[in-house]
């Protein structure tokens, strides 16, 4: 059976292309909910409906996972999903804990979008992290939204992210966490700009990574790692139109190294 993985658009591409990097036997379909993007400003009622949306949608294709490849959609529609499906639902979250884990007294940037920074759950996060005051959190109203265009060589992301860290010039940042899926398209263009700006190592933490080794322990505990040897197979769609598949097909690319 494939592994379900779904965003609010391409951001999931993201985690996925992590997902197949660590599992290449697995069979994955992915869902882009295009036509309602973006989640990230939109009310906590909306986004959980939306999401379960998704998640029905993902089950009529029979997977045995599903992977909620969305910061903002994750902890408003964990639970409500683990109640609704029989199956492991595995989120992703802020990279925070690597972040301060390595940066102990740093000064950390946390990217994400208004949603995400505005929900219980990330402020739980952040306090129980202890890092209430190193955390520096950078609210990025319609940044998914250039990045979903596809055009990642658009000049409106460097002049974005400009906007975004001139009021933390010199600031030093030890670490910049890509807190939306979306971002992680364009981590380097964000290090470079902060960079630049704020000085600092600027290292980017992005929580795919983590995400991605989950769901290959949760696959190995539960027993429902695939049997084949051979490579797997991905399968997209979209709730939007065709032009957002050619999207998710090409970010998936940049990945495959
Ligand atoms: N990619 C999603 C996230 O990780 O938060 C949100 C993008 C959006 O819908 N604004």
């Amino acid at each position: 059976l494939p592994i379900g993985v779904y965003d609010s658009g391409a951001g999931g591409i993201s985690v996925l292309a992590q997902a197949r990097i660590c599992l290449p036997h697995e069979n994955f379909i992915y869902y882009g909910d295009s036509a309602n993007a973006p989640y990230g400003t939109k009310s906590e009622e909306e986004i959980r409906d939306l999401s379960l949306a998704c998640g029905d949608f993902l089950c009529r294709q029979g997977v045995k996972m599903i992977i909620i490849a969305c910061n903002t959609a994750t902890s408003i529609t964990v639970q409500a999903m683990r109640e609704k499906y029989n199956i492991p639902i595995i989120s992703i979250e802020p990279a925070v804990k690597p972040a301060v884990e390595k940066y102990p007294e740093g000064k950390i940037a946390v990217l994400a979008t208004p949603a995400t920074l505005h929900q219980k759950r990330y402020l739980h996060l952040l306090d129980k992290l202890g890092a209430m005051d190193q955390a520096v959190n950078i609210s990025c109203d319609g940044l998914a939204e250039i990045v979903e265009r596809g055009n990642l060589s658009d000049p409106h992301i460097k002049a974005y992210l400009c906007e975004k860290f001139l009021p933390y010039r010199r600031c030093d940042f030890n670490g910049i966490v890509v807190g939306c899926t979306h971002y992680s398209f364009i981590s380097d263009q964000i290090r470079d700009v902060a960079r630049k700006i704020c000085g600092g190592p600027c290292e980017i933490f992005d929580g795919m990574y983590g995400t991605a080794r989950h769901v290959a322990d949760v696959l190995a505990l539960e027993g429902l790692l695939n049997d084949s040897f051979s490579e797997g197979r991905i399968k997209f769609f979209s709730s939007g139109e065709a032009h957002h598949i050619d999207v998710f097909e090409r970010f998936l690319k940049i990945f495959k190294k």
